[in-house]
This record gives C-alpha cells, structure tokens and sequence, in this order.
C-alpha cells in the first residue's frame, strides 16, 4: 500500500420511491474509478449515503402512518440491498441520521454564526418540496412550477436563518471559470450565467414549519435546511468535527465529487462557498453527468417509468447492467435507456466481443495442445500491433479515468477486444492448427490472444467485478498475473499456461424473446419487482370505467401443486384449480413465499391475461397480490368457501 489517498463520493440519495436504473448510475461509476484506484495501489476512500432529514421524508412518512426514523431505517436497507446487488464496493455508508452527523452539523451551524456568515431574517418566497429547494418568483418556470421538476411550488412565508452568498461570488466564478474543479467545462459557464452573474442571493438555512432535521442549537425551533446538512456529509464522514471517525486529514481534501446535473449547482456554487466561509480546502473535482432518460424524460418512480434494477441484474448479472449504463453516458450528456438498446450492447460487447474472444481462444487451447500451450514459438505478420495496443491501453486507460471519462475507458478496452477478435480471423488458427508444421505459429497466436485476454480484463475486472475472475480462470491466470502492474506488460502468462474450459461467459440473449419477457414484466411489476418502496402509496391511476374494469377476468383458484423456477430466484411456478380444468401460473413471489406456503390456499388470480413465458416457462395469468410497507409483498387469499373458478366481481 503506498501512502497516496483517494477519495470519491456518491451523492447521498433520497429515501424516496423505488431506486431504477437511473439511481445506480453515479454509484456504480463511483465504485469503478474506486476499483480502478485502488488497483493502481491508492488508499481509497469512496463514501455514499442516504439524505434522510428535509420535509418530504417527514411528509411521506406522515401519509405512510410511520414516524420519519421508521421510514428512513427501512429505506436506508433497501439502499443497502441495491449496492449489495450491484457490487458496490463503497467504504463507508453515511446515514444523516447518524448521532455524530447530527453533532457534527449542530457545530458546523454554530461556526458559521460565530464567524458572521448566518444571519437572522424573513424568508418569504416559494417552495419546492419534492426538491427541497428554495426559488424566487423569477425562478419559477412558466407555469409558475419548480424549474427544476415542473411540479407545484408552495408560498413559504417563515423567520430564517440565512447564509451570506455574496462574499464568495468571484472566488467561485474563479474557481468555475479558471480551474478545473467542474466537469465538463462546458456546464461551468451554464452556472455562471445563470447564477453567479445575476448576483448571489444569500441563501436561506433554516426551516420553522416542519420538524424533521437536525436542530439549530441556539435557537431549537429551526432545523437546519436539508442541503446543509447534506453537503457537509462529505466530511463529517471522515470525521469532522466528531469523534467517531478520524479520517479528516488523511483524505480531505476530496478528490472526486460525481454527481448529476439536477443537483450541480448545489455542489458548484454552494458548497464551495459555505467550505470558503469555514476556510477549509476545496474539493479537487466535481464531476457532472447527465441523467438516464426514458422517453426523453429523467428517469423516476413517479413518471412511471421505472425500470428495476433488482430485476435486471437478475436476468443479465450486475456486471452486464453496470457495463450497459458506464459505456453509454458520456460525461455531462444526458443517455437514453431502452431494454432494446440495453440487450443488443449486451449481446455485441460482451457475448459477442469479450465472451467469444474467451471462449474461441481457450477452446483451440484445448483442442491443438491438449489445454497446455508449448513453449516453442514462431512470431508472424499482424503480431506487432496487437501488443503494442494491448501493451498502450493501461496508460490510456488511466488518462481517461483520472479525466472521469469511463464510457471512454471502455471503448478503449473493447478496440482491443475488437482487434483480437479480428487478429483471429487473420492468423486463421484453425489452418493453423490443421499443419504440424504451423504449429510453433499457432502457439505464438494463442498466447497472444491469451494475453491480451488477460490485459484487457483485469481492466475489466474495475468495471465489471464479478465476471473476470471466471475468465483468468479459464485462462490459467493466477493472482499476480492479473494486477495493475501486469496489466501493463505483454508476455507475463508463463509460455506453458494451462487454459480451463468453462461455461459461457456472457450468453447471447435472443432479443425477441427477451423483450416479450420484459413486457410483461412491466406489465405486472407489482408481482416480480421485489422493490417496490413501501410506504409510498402507489398514486391512483387513470380513471376507468365498468365496462373497462370487465375485461378483466378474476377468477378464485386453489393452488394444488408449486415449485420454485431453477433458473430464477424470484419466479415461482403454481398450478392452480381455476375449475376450468386447471392451469399454471408463474409469479415472482420466491423471494416471500416458500411453495409448501402456498400449496392448498386459495388464491385469486388474472384469469384471461394473454399467456408470456417467464424464464422460458408459460404463465396463462397472474396472481393477484398488495405491497407492503417494507417493499416486500402479500398474495391475496380468499374465503375458503368461495368455489374455485368463481368470478371476482
Ligand atoms: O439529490 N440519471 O438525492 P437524489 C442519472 N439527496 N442519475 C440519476 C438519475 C437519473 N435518472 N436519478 C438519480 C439528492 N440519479 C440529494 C443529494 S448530496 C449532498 C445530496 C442520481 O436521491 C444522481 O447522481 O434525488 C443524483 O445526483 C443522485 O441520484 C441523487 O439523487
């Protein structure tokens, strides 16, 4: 370990709705320059969170008959879960709740008055609560709505405590305009015009009407506005001002802080001022990304475009989610998601690119030399550039991750994928491999192949932590063979490796299906999500009428046999007496529901809902079942006395 540090951070994420795809996108980039940092032999430090103080939390937890701690505790776990699920391998997990965060921003506020830049006075003005943020009437869009979200405002009219702006304004248009702390450049001017040069409003800090927050000391019926309380995580996790953790000084000033564009003028303009006013180091870098969009829009439970990222890691591995989102936001743009565009990049980069790369070499490894290369070699046309590419792509790739370019970094990675996928077709292995008189030739082919092989993922292994490891094992490499410092030198595999045949790395998907699958999935999240965000009421969809209601068939059902689906962890299979001669049902329940559960209940079920195949198995219906608060989920039992095939009306 060298005494160089590191240090990156998430944002801290709202306890509210159910995290999509969208919501792991910062994370999973953070973790990859984390892993990627660490292998280069830094002390890496990467902190994410939870944001669980503001009166949103407060609210929804008032409509979800909880206290806020409740609905917070739970959230925070199903946070966890999701960075389980996604290899997120973070540090240190900062809960604003937390009683030495508290402590922390009680004296941070306290300093910050003492040294004269919080003041007492009278907000009056509008407030957008889903945002948590403060606007002025000229803010406002033209609708009158957040410019934010587009949602309704609320006047706010209350005594407050306000930060002063001001004082910091050409320190921060400097900091913007001349260094290189934010990410693009381009957004930098974006702030600068829209905020810094119409002058600075001082901001307002504290809140009165609602009591979910940290309180302020000296005068207890204000709590601490939200975005205070949330910006300074970044170093009361190190330790600041508290005595749980004393990592201050070993990793502050931070290096990176990614974050997306809806919340970079908190992190460019706002937060460089309140760490001005404290006289503490400026972070090095703050790096904007656009959002995942979904027709177009941002990506969110409540524009009901959510798509689950339990369940896609489930079908595809997390490596293949974390690979589809890295490779396709560039930094500062905005990306559009689509299951399509998701499973063709799949199914060209990894099944086609990486795993067929691994799975030709190793098998006519096996086939020519019994597993076992021999050691006699005779170098040839095409040679040379391959490893001069593979030799140049660590440096490369280390330029472009300390710039927080990872979509670059990969496409990188994959031209030399490509390009050993093509040095295949020119050296025709398989004539090779036909002649005994080639075969020092083909020895030389494979060997190159297997070590750009080995190159290439154990830069991978950054991006996509859960896959490489199979593949160094298929190509008999060990531990040291697979490290930052032979990642950036050819020829280090011994000339006599042995090559393990293994299963298919990443399996082609066949799109059509898939997308039917996917389909009916959306169509039934309620059933198959397994995260679905409790407490949250689901709003009240579009209005419909009798006639629509009758169309569809509910049926009561007796359950006679089920088992588990051995491709799934969250699919069941039911057959059910529908007293219509029977039939099977699939519902993503395993995760609640063990089959003896089920067996002899009744149950009431979607009777005419078109037929899908799940994980390759027919579902003729679904089962019907609620949320619950903590996101898991309830089958629906009727009366035991109602007949199967009885209609619920
Ligand atoms: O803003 N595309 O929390 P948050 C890309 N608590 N990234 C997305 C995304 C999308 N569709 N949706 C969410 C907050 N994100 C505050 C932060 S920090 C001191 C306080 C990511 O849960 C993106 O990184 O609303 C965004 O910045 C983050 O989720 C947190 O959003």
């Amino acid at each position: 370990m060298t005494n160089k540090t590191f240090y990156i951070t998430t944002p801290i994420y709202y306890p509210s709705g159910s995290p999509h795809i969208g919501t792991c996108y910062t994370t999973v980039a953070c973790d990859s320059i984390a892993r990627y940092k660490r292998m280069q032999g830094y002390d890496v430090m990467f902190l994410t969170g939870t944001d669980e103080h503001g009166q949103k939390i407060e609210e929804k937890a008032r409509e979800s008959k909880v206290t806020p701690k409740q609905y917070v505790d739970e959230i925070a776990k199903i946070f966890k879960r999701l960075w389980k699920t996604m290899n997120i391998s973070y540090d240190r997990y900062i809960r604003t709740t937390d009683d030495y965060h508290v402590e922390a921003i009680q004296k941070i506020f306290k300093e910050l008055y003492d040294r004269g830049y919080i003041y007492k006075g009278e907000y009056k003005g509008k407030y957008c609560t889903p945002c948590e943020s403060f606007w002025t009437e000229s803010q406002l869009d033209e609708n009158g709505c957040c410019p934010e979200c587009h949602r309704e405002v609320t006047q706010a009219s209350e005594e407050a405590y306000f930060f002063k702006m001001s004082p910091f304004a050409k320190r921060i248009e400097k900091l913007l305009t001349e260094t290189d702390y934010l990410r693009p450049k381009s957004r930098a001017r974006e702030i600068v015009n829209n905020f810094i040069k119409p002058g600075l409003e001082d901001l307002c800090v504290s809140r009165t009407s609602f009591s979910w927050g940290i309180p302020v000391t000296f005068d207890t019926k204000h709590v601490v506005y939200v975005w205070v309380d949330a910006l300074f995580n970044y170093c009361t996790a190190l330790g600041f001002e508290n005595s749980r953790y004393n990592d201050y000084d070993k990793y502050w000033p931070a290096d990176v802080h990614m974050v997306a564009k809806d919340i970079m003028r908190f992190h460019a303009v706002i937060w460089p001022a309140m760490l001005m006013a404290l006289d503490m180091p400026l972070p090095k870098h703050l790096a904007v990304h656009g959002w995942i969009t979904f027709n177009g829009q941002k990506m969110s439970k409540s524009m009901g475009n959510v798509v689950d990222p339990f369940i896609l890691s489930e079908r595809y591995g997390a490596d293949a989610i974390r690979y589809h989102i890295l490779r396709e936001m560039a930094l500062g743009a905005d990306s559009s998601f689509s299951n399509e565009i998701m499973i063709n990049r799949i199914n060209s980069d990894l099944a086609n690119g990486l795993g067929n790369l691994v799975s030709r070499t190793v098998a006519m490894a096996d086939k020519y030399f019994g597993a076992t290369l021999p050691t006699y070699r005779e170098a040839g046309e095409f040679d040379d550039e391959l490893i001069a590419k593979a030799t140049a792509l660590r440096n490369k790739v280390d330029e472009f991750i300390d710039n927080t370019q990872i979509n670059n970094a990969l496409a990188e990675i994959f031209r030399v994928i490509s390009r050993a996928n093509k040095y295949i077709d020119e050296t025709t292995p398989w004539i090779l491999g036909k002649d005994e008189s080639k075969k020092a030739r083909l020895a030389s082919v494979l060997y190159n192949l297997l070590e750009t092989i080995r190159i290439t993922t154990t830069l991978l292994s950054c991006f996509m932590p859960a896959e490489m490891p199979k593949i160094w094992e298929q190509i008999g490499a060990s531990a040291d063979d697979v490290t930052y410092d032979a990642a950036g030198r050819f020829g280090v595999l011994p000339l006599d490796v042995t090559v393990h045949r293994g299963d298919i790395i990443f399996p082609r998907i066949d799109v059509e299906k898939e997308i039917d699958e996917l389909n009916a999935i959306i169509g039934n999240q309620s059933d198959d999500t397994g995260s679905t965000v409790g407490f949250e009421p689901e709003k009240l969809r579009e209005e419909i009428t009798i006639d629509d209601f009758a169309k569809a068939d509910l049926r009561v059902a007796l359950v006679t046999k089920c088992e588990k689906i051995k491709r799934s962890k969250k699919l069941l299979c039911l057959q059910l007496d529908d007293g219509m001669g029977g039939r099977q049902v699939v519902s993503g329940i395993a995760e609640w529901y063990k089959p003896e559960d089920l067996v002899g209940k009744k149950v009431m079920i979607v009777a005419n809902l078109k037929p899908v195949k799940l994980c390759g198995v027919e579902s003729n219906g679904m089962i019907c079942a609620a949320d619950m608060p903590d996101g898991t989920c309830k089958v629906i039992h009727p009366d035991d006395a109602l007949p199967n095939g009885s209609r619920v009306r």
